[in-house]
């Protein structure tokens, strides 16, 4: 199974979200993220055999992160994979803690991570961007509170990705 650690935006964040991901992907070409689908990968770890899964549970309920506001203010583009994402300007410490944590621990199980990339919270708006230079509106800026985390598979299909939440974890 194919899996990642994620923070899910609520579902307010989310609608506005996809709605802005829609407006981009009709203005630059590109598939829009749908809204249910929205989120900030922490780890990804990839295709992981059944019976690992408790040991990849283990190392979530292991992690003592506490929980933060995150802003979203920006939009990037990113050429190489012609992405749109939004971001933030500043990375709460705290998730930037929990990245680490999480990364250090999966490796130290022998469970897999993808550390190739150092870690750019992003929310994924717009994949396959058609246009190479899309110039890219202000976004007016959002925060929510982040008081858990989850475990998610990721099933690809026709259509993009489907993910299913696994497990929550809460931050203190
Ligand atoms: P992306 O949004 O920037 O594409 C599920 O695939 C999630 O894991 C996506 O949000 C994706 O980020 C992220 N991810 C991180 N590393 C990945 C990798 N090596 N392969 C696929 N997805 C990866």
């Amino acid at each position: 199974m194919r899996l990642f650690f994620a923070i899910w935006p609520p579902a307010p964040v989310a609608l506005s979200l996809a709605r802005l991901a829609d407006t981009l992907a009709q203005r630059f070409g590109g598939r829009a993220t749908r809204r249910e689908t929205i989120h900030l990968t922490l780890a990804f770890l990839g295709d992981v055999e059944e019976e690992q899964l408790p040991a990849v549970l283990d190392v979530a309920r292991e992690v003592t992160a506490k929980s933060f506001e995150m802003t979203f203010d920006r939009l990037g583009f990113w050429r190489h994979n012609r992405l749109i994402w939004a971001g933030g300007a500043s990375v709460p410490p705290e998730l930037q803690t929990l990245v680490v944590a999480l990364r250090e621990r999966l490796l130290a199980a022998s469970l897999p991570c993808d550390a190739s990339q150092s870690f750019v919270p992003h929310l994924t708006l717009v994949r396959k961007v058609g246009d190479s230079h899309p110039v890219l509106p202000q976004l007016s800026s959002m925060n929510w509170a982040c008081d858990r985390f989850v475990l998610v598979r990721s099933q690809l299909g026709a259509g993009g990705a489907g993910y299913a939440i696994v497990a929550e974890f809460p931050l203190a």
